[in-house]
């Protein structure tokens, strides 16, 4: 049965949100960031992104380019406020929705042609909808699958509507560069300019065995079917993980804190790890201990001050809650869990701590590549070493 997808991403999103609550902000080019020494650019309006203003740009910069604009450090609370008004929106016109960030989803709107009337027209009335209820303004496209809605609903942005169907695919995307294609990145796209692709269309006029050639089978399938249009994911609606954790049962029980706290220190990065590719930040920490005498089990657990999702902070505060339990010996298992995630956290907002995610985003580059046991803190070799 032929799919039908839907993609929604809201313009400028933190700027809208802004200037749709302060009418002072409306046509002004507005920059939404970290404020602070090396902080960056979050987002901001199309009026900004005339000066050259763009997402990830270290703000300072952007001062430069727009000396006169409206610099704000955000107010992500009230962006998740929003957001949750959207999704609710969204939930009023697919049963399936595949949230992808704070201002984005796929809806999957297969097999719905009877309540819908014509896509466009049940793009239409969303983006409608959406204005009235919250002031946004949303950029939709339309595809028989997951590729080509998201590339479609970015085509025409701001307010842009976009329907790409089995008669206009080619037409839509041979004049597109390969990087527009999902996991063409900077390097891919350097290796297919060397094979002198630099279009989709070019893409599509190279065969199968070329690319393979050069590329290897995996990347070259890939290519080939998105070349091609063709993207056999599903729409897969995604449940937020009510609590993040990690235990160990020991076979010989432990006896003394120090070997206790460094498998804190284990656990604690696990779930730090965990926590920052869910994009989630934890409100709560809690600590989980059990004796091998009777099972006994404890759990105590700390609300902070501040939602984290770094490895020093969920570990010293399941220390803290470790030492507060004076219970040093016989421990057959330790857990840390992580819960209360924080309703904006999803943004992967950390701007005001640059360097602190440079650091994470360093080690979650070599946890992603090897494995959870890739980066290992000193403290967690010692005893190795005293072997
Ligand atoms: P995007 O949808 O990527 O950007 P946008 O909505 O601001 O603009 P566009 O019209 O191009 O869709 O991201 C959604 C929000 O996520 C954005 O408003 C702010 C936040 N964000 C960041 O904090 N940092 C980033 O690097 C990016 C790309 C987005
Ligand atoms: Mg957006």
């Amino acid at each position: 049965m032929d799919r039908l997808v839907m993609h929604v991403d809201m313009d400028a999103f933190f700027a809208s949100v802004e200037q749709n609550d302060h009418e002072e902000y409306r046509g002004k080019p507005l920059i939404v960031g970290g404020l602070a020494g090396r902080g960056v650019v979050s987002t901001c309006s199309y009026e900004a992104r005339r000066f050259g203003v763009h997402s990830a740009m270290p703000m300072v910069r952007a001062r430069q380019l727009c000396p006169q604009g409206i610099f704000l450090a955000g107010n992500y609370r009230r962006y998740a406020e929003v957001s949750a008004a959207i999704f609710a929106i969204f939930a009023r016109y697919s049963p399936v929705i595949e949230p992808l960030s704070i201002d984005e989803a796929f809806l999957d709107l297969t097999g719905m042609e009877y309540i819908m009337g014509t896509p466009i027209a049940y793009a239409r009335r969303l983006k409608a909808e959406i204005r009235a209820e919250t002031g946004i303004v949303a950029s939709v496209g339309i595809a028989p699958n997951k590729f080509l809605a998201k590339l479609a609903s970015d085509l025409d942005k701001p307010d842009g509507l976009v329907i790409i169907t089995e008669e206009n695919v080619r037409q839509v995307l041979d004049p597109l560069p390969v990087s527009r294609i999902w996991g063409v990145g900077r390097k891919m796209n350097a290796q297919l300019m060397q094979m002198g692709i630099r279009t989709i269309g070019e893409l599509y006029g190279t065969s199968y065995e070329k690319l393979c050639h050069h590329l290897g089978e995996h990347m070259a399938r890939h290519l080939y079917e998105l070349a091609r249009g063709q993207d056999k994911r599903s729409v897969a609606p995604r449940e937020r993980a009510k609590s993040i954790g990690k235990e160990v049962t020991f076979t010989e029980d432990l006896q003394c804190a120090e070997d206790a706290e460094r498998v804190l220190l284990d656990l604690a990065c696990k779930v730090g790890w965990r926590l920052r590719k869910a994009g989630e930040k934890a409100r709560t920490v809690q600590l989980k201990l059990r004796l091998s005498q009777g099972f006994k089990t404890y759990t105590r657990s700390r609300t902070l001050t501040e939602a984290t999702c770094y490895d020093e902070e969920i570990y010293h505060t399941a220390c803290a809650l470790f030492r507060e339990l004076r219970i040093f010996r016989g421990i057959r298992l330790l857990g840390v869990s992580t819960a209360g995630f924080d309703a904006g956290a999803e943004l992967n907002l950390f701007h005001d701590e640059a360097k602190k995610e440079n650091l994470y985003a360093a080690i979650d580059k070599i946890r992603a590549k090897f494995g959870e046991e890739g980066i290992t803190k000193a403290q967690l070799l010692r005893k190795d070493k005293r072997k």
